[in-house]
Order: structure tokens, then sequence, then C-alpha cells
């Protein structure tokens, strides 16, 4: 046997002998993820954690319902692009999102001579017309990467109330991307109205608008170094996080919730494991369940119906030739595991 092929089964071994432990069932009290883009294979890919919830509370039943979605929006000379270069629309908007990394892969552009240009890629938290109330929100977290400028920001009920006063500016903070990942927590204290505009100059910052917010925008942002021009940005971003909130604080009506069942499918964190050539899982709710079998070239070699009532179920794993292979499970918000299978 060759050194090569003994380290491969050890390490099969390792990766075998690792039994996972169950994880606890998803639970209302989650910290609060607006999007963490592990969803990306379902059919509704625009679609982002925080309104997959909304969407199961108001009709009692799990639907893929309109709130929460992702779109774009530019102008005078700005441009939004996927990762690979294809002009961004709401009817493409599912290449805005990298299937492998599981984030957002986007590129903005724009002429640097033109002052008003702008690009942007937005999620409604729920509707358009929605205001959520984030007043407790410590701070938002996001990982990060890429080159240029871009600015986070929340649209507020404050600026659309005071429109003729503050045509632009909502609060936000700017990034200068960075090559490597960076996890990025920005305090509700450093949340503030656009620098040049008139609400930066009157001091508008997060606590005029915390208490009604209806999006998260990611926009390109001027180069502070260099007159604040506005230059091709490129920038991937995951697992954006609402800190010190829990679903929770944002859910309408609050008193329905009592009587909702929440279906593990439909959060984040929704979870299996493998053991004894088995998946094993649980419903809270009744909802269906499938999983794909996936070999490491990305073929489908498997799929398999779940059991979709309440309670804890078990599925047999089909025979598979040796090799390494990705379990899906596809909910709202799917997970993955990887396993290896020796002959
Ligand atoms: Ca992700």
């Amino acid at each position: 046997m060759s050194l090569f092929s003994k380290a491969l089964i050890i390490s099969a071994v390792a990766l075998i002998g690792v039994s996972y432990a169950a994880a606890p069932p998803p639970r209302w009290d989650s910290p609060l993820i607006l999007d963490d883009f592990d969803d990306i294979y379902g059919d509704a890919i625009n679609r982002t954690c925080l309104g997959a919830v909304k969407s199961y509370s108001v009709s009692g039943t799990f639907t893929k319902g309109s709130y929460g979605y992702w779109y774009v929006y530019s102008g005078n000379t700005g441009e939004v692009f996927n990762g690979d270069g294809g002009e961004l629309s709401s009817s493409n908007i599912k290449t805005a999102f990298d299937e492998d990394l599981q984030c957002m892969h986007v590129k903005f552009d724009a002429d640097p001579t033109e002052t008003g240009a702008y690009a942007a890629i937005a999620a409604n938290l729920f509707l358009e017309t929605d205001y959520v109330d984030l007043s407790k929100m410590t701070s938002f977290t996001v990982k990060v990467k890429g080159s240029g400028d871009i600015r986070f920001f929340f649209k507020s009920k404050f600026f659309q109330t005071n429109k003729a006063k503050y045509s632009w500016g909502e609060v936000g903070f700017p990034v200068t991307l960075t090559a490597a990942w960076k996890t990025l927590t920005v305090l509700v204290k450093d949340i503030e109205a656009a620098e040049f505009s008139d609400a930066y100059d009157d001091g508008v910052d997060w606590n005029d608008c915390k208490d009604a917010i209806s999006a998260f925008v990611i926009e390109l942002a001027g180069d502070p170094t260099d007159d604040n021009t506005k230059k091709a940005t490129e920038f991937w971003v995951d697992s954006i996080v609402f800190d010190g909130m829990t679903y929770l604080d944002v859910m309408e009506p609050y008193d329905s919730l009592t009587s909702v069942k929440v279906s593990r499918a439909n959060l984040p964190q929704s979870a299996f494991c493998i053991s004894n050539n088995q998946i094993s899982y649980s419903n809270a709710a009744s909802g269906d369940v499938n999983f794909s079998i996936v070999d490491l070239n990305g073929t489908v070699v498997s799929r398999i119906t779940g059991i979709s009532s309440v309670g804890t179920h078990s599925v047999a794993l089909p025979k598979l030739s040796a090799g390494s292979y990705i379990v899906r499970m596809n909910g709202r918000n799917s997970s993955t595991r990887q396993f290896q299978i020796l002959r």
C-alpha cells in the first residue's frame, strides 16, 4: 500500500469516525440573521433568511412568500454586475450569489467623473412598505472581502418622512475592502448619515432611524483617500447578522407566535446528522424535507424525500460507490454536510 493511499484511508476513517451530535432544534430566539446565503440552491434564491420567517408566521404554514428579497438599482452611469461580469437585474438576481462559496459576489462600476453615480444591491427586510423596529440591535456583523469602497446602510422611515429635507445620505457605515475576508462588526454608535449629506451636517444617526427600518443596502461608495470619486468595486459578502436581536424581536404579530410551530427547514441553522448510513433530522412542524447527495464534481447522485410529519426521522442513505459526497438538506434554509464512503 502506498503512503498516499494509506494517508487517504486514515483521513477518511477520521472523517467517518466523527459522530455528529444532533443539533438542538432551531428556536425563535436564534440570532437574527438577515442572510447567510447558504440556501442559494433553492428556487427562491433572492429571499433572505429573515424574510422566510415572516412568510411562515403570516400563513401559519410555510409558504415562499414575497418577503425579504434582494434587488438591485443604479443610475447616472452607475452599474451593477454579478461576479462573472454580467449585468444584474431583478430577473437574474440569482447570479449575484456564489453557489460554491455560499455568499454574495457583486461588482459595481461608475464613471468616476459623474458625481451623482449610484449603484446598489439591497434587501427589503420584509416588504418595501414594512418598517421593522431594530432598536434592540447593538451592532451589525458582516463578513466581507474585495476591492474598492462600499457602504452598508439602512433605509429608514425617518428619511422617507424627511425626504424634502434629506434627499440622500441614509444612516450606515463605509468600508474600504481588503483582499482577505474580514468579519466586520459595526457598533450602532458608529452608524451615521453619509458624509457630505445635509443629514450628516445635522448629525442624523442611528438613533433617529432605528425604530423603523425597511431595507439593508450595500452601495458603491466614494474613495475617501481620493476626492471621494467612485471607482469600480468588487465584493463578496456573507453572514449578515443584526447583533443583539432574535427572530422574536421582529415577528409580527407577536401574539401569533404562541400558536405557530417552527419547522426546522424554515429557519437558519437547520441541521441533520449522518451516522450508521442514515440521515437523521427532526421536524417541529410538518413541512417538505428532502436531501440531495452530491459528489465532488457537483453531480447530484441521489435525491431522497424525507418524512414531512412532526417528529424525529431517519432516512437511509442509498448505496454509493467509494468517495466523498456532500449532503444538502433542502428546505427554506438548507444546510450541508460532507461525508465519505469507504469500500
Ligand atoms: Ca454563507
